[in-house]
């Protein structure tokens, strides 16, 4: 009778372990997320998949669109905070002011994973890990193809100068995409062996937007008109702005004016297919399902790296009408 009362014990606290067990795996995870806005066709590719790879991974999704400003990422993450959502995630549109906020997820005991950008805290232990690109990297593959370009086509100075010159569509001010794309190409331009054949002219933010772009790049014209050899675009959206301004100055954007740029959308390939831009360096928004399935790792206490980057590549004109079909974003 004894064994009997014991058989039954054990097996009534196997199904209560199971039951709890499935009840924690049948508890639907929410996930409070802060995009930046819809800057540019990557953000929009970004929050695109962050959506549709919430779905795929049955997450209770509460999006907030910061509308460019970082007060409204601050006031959503507050918000988070206070529905107790189970884990915070976000594209920090700037890498600074961050602290005080994400120290209120952690006294309220809420994991912070950040996607895309890079962000600079005091504690390290304010967030758990970043999901996101190498924008140092694109920046400094930028230049490497544009002088090994330059090299290869023997480029001269359209003024007859012994200079090359440079304009640069810098990304949005503070940003880590913009500074890390900016330490990139600097520093490769600097470790060249041709190092001497090029001049910075002027360097400008068109805040990653294809109207700034268009607007920043029509007055570099009107000050240096046919002084411009190459144009190094942030993102493809400010490439596509400033081909607009010189079409309309009455130069032909990729033979007048060299233009690289960085993002791989499919604008841009459209753009390299018509003859008009000369190459783009891809940075992958399509971050979704390594975002959740990092979260949902997170939320089981593994533990995982503290930067992950997905792969990226680069893309030259003459394979833009091949890859353009099968551009997912
Ligand atoms: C880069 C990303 C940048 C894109 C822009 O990781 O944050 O923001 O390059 C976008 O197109 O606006």
């Amino acid at each position: 009778m004894k064994l009997v009362k014991t058989l039954l014990a054990a097996s009534l606290g196997a199904l209560i372990a199971a039951s709890a067990a499935s009840a924690v795996q049948a508890k639907q995870i929410t996930i409070g997320f802060s995009q930046i806005g819809a800057e540019s066709e990557w953000r929009t590719a970004n929050t695109n998949d962050v959506k549709a790879a919430a779905k795929a991974h049955n997450i209770n999704l509460k999006f907030s669109d910061a509308q460019q400003k970082q007060e409204n990422q601050i006031k959503a993450i507050r918000t988070f905070i206070a529905q107790k959502v189970d884990l915070i995630g976000f594209v920090p549109i700037v890498a600074t002011g961050w602290d005080n906020v994400l120290r209120e997820a952690k006294r309220a005991k809420i994991p912070v994973l950040v996607m895309d950008r890079d962000l600079t805290v005091s504690d390290p232990s304010l967030y758990v890990a970043k999901i996101g690109t190498d924008s140092v990297t694109e920046g400094k593959k930028a230049f490497e193809w544009l002088d090994d370009y330059v090299t290869k086509n023997n480029i001269k100075p359209r003024n007859g100068g012994d200079k090359l010159n440079i304009v640069i569509l810098e990304g949005t001010v503070g940003a880590s995409a913009t500074t890390g794309r900016a330490k990139g190409f600097n520093t490769a331009l600097k470790n060249s062996p041709n190092k001497d054949r090029y001049k910075i002219l002027a360097s400008q933010t068109g805040d990653f937007t294809r109207q700034k772009g268009q607007e920043v790049m029509e007055s570099f014209l009107k000050s240096y008109r046919n002084d411009i050899d190459i144009l190094f675009a942030m993102n493809d959206d400010m490439a596509l702005g400033a081909i607009q301004s010189i079409e309309a100055a009455g130069l032909k954007p990729s033979k007048d004016i060299i233009i690289v740029s960085v993002d791989g959308v499919k604008g841009i390939f459209q753009a390299m297919k018509d003859g008009k831009s000369n190459v783009t360096v891809e940075c992958n928004p399509l971050q979704g399902d390594l975002f959740f399935t990092t979260a949902e790792k997170i939320l089981k206490g593994e533990s995982v790296p503290k930067s992950v980057f997905v792969e990226e590549g680069v893309y030259p004109a003459e394979k833009a009408a091949e890859v353009l079909p099968t551009r997912k974003y």
